[in-house]
């Protein structure tokens, strides 16, 4: 399909048929931007066409600009002249929108003199989650289409609309079932009727005021988004200036936006989240098994969410419990979680019941008989975990996939209490489990291609982003996650105060700090493990030790008398962390913030290079999904290894000396392949693209 020309013409009963076909989702390549050129000059110089049709094949009309062509020279011709060749044509052009019509997509229909939705259809602007602003004269047809403030509150909060919603906003002329049909029927009408006014001609803006209200109230909302300010002033332009001068202003925004890094960070994080789940080295012709049916065991917190992210995708399940009361428990538990999302008005009582009813609450492994998955999730101990393997290996039917969501504990010794591994591996799903996005799917050595395959895919079914792992104590996430946690507690005995701790990753961006994030999970939880794998964590113990569990005793490493959730520095924690710091002969200082983020960040980004070394990762890439999706990292910075390539490795690379001579911990010396890629004026983005090559 590649070489095929992804722009064809048609021409029947005086409609010229342009139809894009660019699978998988028609992106507006160079080929596709050209070829709808040449099309239109073809239909302009044929005296047999009336009126042209522009449609897609596919359930995509157009998925926007090719987001893989940024940052490489651009191929003429540019969208906006593509998009002006249609527009100026003499005659009348209808878009038949079959399918999601996004970003340059919906601008292509914008050019177009009326629009026709299929619909199923849905219509947007998204280039602001991707640190962009529309940039092929959304910004500037819109507003004279729909009206100033309907089309800067598209543009800003950048989600689809359905083809109803387009209608009644103006945006679409017709919502027809055979699209195709009602718009060459529409064309041909408007060839009778003269040239039809063209967006651009168009002058609806509505009200300055009611404009300059909203664009305050967004600036003032989104004031750290340097793409509100871009949409506020080209849709500005529409009011103020000619159609030509307002692109200009369009394309001056777009061109700034597209070389800022957040916008080069937020592109990364899309395309990085799908190539994850693309899985290297899979045997060619590997098919995922069919999942019609799954069953979980263990119906705690995490069972129980996990439970709720297979109803959620439509997908039966039973719930196992090994007895009727905690069986009891665990569907009250869930049934709460949905009836506040309806209390919340994020659930309609029609889908709690469609949901709930997809539930089965079971007693005993026999119900996981008929599962085509079955995921395991009790409690974190090992022997534990063997027997019920042990037993599911008998209970389960061949082909079913056996699925553990351990956070850290060892697949391979999991698979080999069975003797059918190939069946075996993990589904680590983050908590609670039916809203976190990450699931890291861990590959066992002996676990079979077409079982990976499986949870790959239904984990993309369950509406997660997945990312392959290999097996190592915490996988990727947690195994760098020990990396900064092990560092914040150094911080505090070296002189740095909670607060300050965390307010250097907030400023970093992420929502919260390491301590008021074990204060809100509850510190006996590290605690626990800590005594389990005979790991210390001097303050944290102490912490414990003292009865100080987080929010849930109303302290932890800051104190929440007041109302339960706001923690407040205490002078009682301060003491305590001057008493482990002179414990470990250590002589207290203040640290800088831009020392204590880079010793948050650094050892994380080299846990990561070891991590990719040893092939426990296939990609940088996913190691970025991982911390975007399962534990906060903001998006606007591209993940651990995208801000790796931003600082400069040899930066890191010498600071990580520093660090292991300062403290004398070694394991703080740079990674070989970090050290190698430092050296070498490489980087992980660079490692990426070899892998994809
Ligand atoms: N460019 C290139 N590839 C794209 C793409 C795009 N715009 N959209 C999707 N893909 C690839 C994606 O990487 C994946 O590849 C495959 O298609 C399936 O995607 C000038 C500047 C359309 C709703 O932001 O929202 O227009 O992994 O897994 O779940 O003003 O894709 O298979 O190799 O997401 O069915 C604006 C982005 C661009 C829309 C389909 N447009 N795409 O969802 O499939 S900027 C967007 C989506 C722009 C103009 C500006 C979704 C989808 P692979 P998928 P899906």
């Amino acid at each position: 399909m590649a070489d095929q020309e992804p722009v064809t013409l048609s021409i029947e009963g005086g409609i010229a048929e342009i139809r894009i076909s660019n699978p998988p989702v028609n992106a507006l390549s160079a080929a596709v931007r050209g070829g709808l050129v040449r099309a239109a000059e073809a239909a302009a110089a044929d005296p047999s066409v009336r009126a042209v049709v522009v449609t897609a094949e596919g359930r995509t009309f157009i998925a926007g600009a090719d987001i893989t062509e940024f940052g490489k020279p651009p191929i003429p011709p540019s969208l906006p002249e593509a998009i002006a060749a249609l527009e100026g044509l003499a005659k009348p052009v209808v878009a038949a929108i079959n399918g999601a019509a996004l970003g340059g997509g919906l601008e292509v229909a914008l050019g177009c003199h009326a629009r026709v939705a299929a619909p199923a259809a849905r219509l947007g602007l998204p280039e602001i989650k991707l640190g962009l602003l529309p940039g092929a004269g959304g910004t500037q047809r819109l507003p004279r289409l729909v009206g100033a403030v309907p089309a800067l509150r598209l543009m800003t909060d950048g989600n689809p609309v359905s083809a109803g919603d387009a209608q009644a906003m103006g945006l679409v002329d017709e919502v027809a079932e055979d699209a195709l049909a009602a718009a060459r029927a529409l064309a041909l009408r408007l060839a009778d009727a003269g040239r039809p006014t063209p967006s651009r001609d168009r002058m609806d803006l509505g009200s300055r005021e009611a404009f300059e209200e909203a664009a305050a109230a967004l600036l003032k909302k989104g004031a750290e988004n340097p793409s509100i300010g871009a949409c506020v002033d080209a849709v500005r332009a529409a009011f103020d200036k000619p159609f030509e001068e307002g692109m200009a202003a369009e394309r001056a925004h777009f061109l700034r936006l597209r070389e800022d890094p957040r916008s080069k960070a937020l592109r990364h994080v899309f395309l990085a989240e799908r190539a994850a789940a693309r899985i290297p080295g899979l045997p060619k012709g590997t098919k995922p098994r069919p999942v019609e049916r799954a069953a979980v065991i263990g119906a705690g917190t995490m069972g129980g969410g996990i439970a709720m992210s297979f109803a959620n995708a439509g997908i039966p399940v039973t719930l196992i419990e090994t007895s009727e009361e905690n069986l009891a428990r665990g569907l009250e538990r869930v049934a709460g979680n949905y009836a506040t999302s309806v209390k919340r008005g994020s659930l309609s009582e029609e889908a709690r019941a469609k949901r709930m009813g997809l539930i089965e609450g079971k007693v005993g492994l026999e119900a996981a008989a008929g599962a085509d998955v079955i995921v395991e999730a009790v409690f974190e101990e090992m022997g534990l975990k063997k027997e019920i393997f042990g037993k599911l290996q008998e209970i389960a039917r061949p082909g079913a996939v056996l699925a553990t969501n351990t956070s850290y504990l060892d697949v391979d010794e999991i698979a080999a209490s069975t003797r059918r591994p190939g069946d075996v591996l993990g589904m680590h799903f983050f908590s609670p489990a039916n809203v976190m996005k990450l699931l890291e799917v861990v590959r066992g050595r002996e676990t079979a291609p077409d079982a990976l395959a499986t949870a790959v895919e239904l984990g993309r079914k369950l509406a997660k982003v997945p990312v392959v792992s290999g097996v190592c104590y915490g996988f990727i996430g947690n195994r760098m996650l020990a990396r900064r946690t092990a560092m914040a507690e150094r911080l505090l005995q070296e002189g740095a105060l909670p607060q300050e701790v965390d307010k250097a990753l907030t400023d970093f961006g992420f929502r919260m700090g390491p301590f008021a994030m074990a204060d809100l999970a509850g510190l006996d939880i590290g605690w626990r493990i800590r005594k389990a794998t005979g790991k210390t964590s001097p303050v944290a113990d102490a912490l414990c030790e003292a009865g100080r569990l987080g929010q849930k005793t109303k302290r932890g490493y800051y104190d929440y008398s007041g109302d339960g959730r706001t923690g407040t520095p205490d002078p009682e924690v301060l003491a305590l962390i001057e008493r482990v710091s002179a414990e470990q002969g250590l002589t207290r200082r203040s640290i800088p913030q831009e020392e204590i983020l880079e010793r948050l960040l650094y050892p994380m980004i080299n846990e990561g290079a070891r991590i990719l070394e040893e092939g426990v990762a296939a990609r940088a890439g996913d190691i970025d999904t991982v911390w975007l999706n399962g534990y906060g990292w903001p998006a606007w910075t591209g993940g651990p290894m995208f801000h790796a390539d931003l600082v400069g490795l040899p930066r890191i690379v010498a600071r990580l000396r520093d660090f292991a001579a300062a403290s004398g911990d070694d394991s703080l010396q740079p990674a070989a392949l970090l050290l190698r890629l430092a050296e070498s004026g490489g980087s992980f983005a660079s490692l990426d693209q070899k892998e994809a090559a």
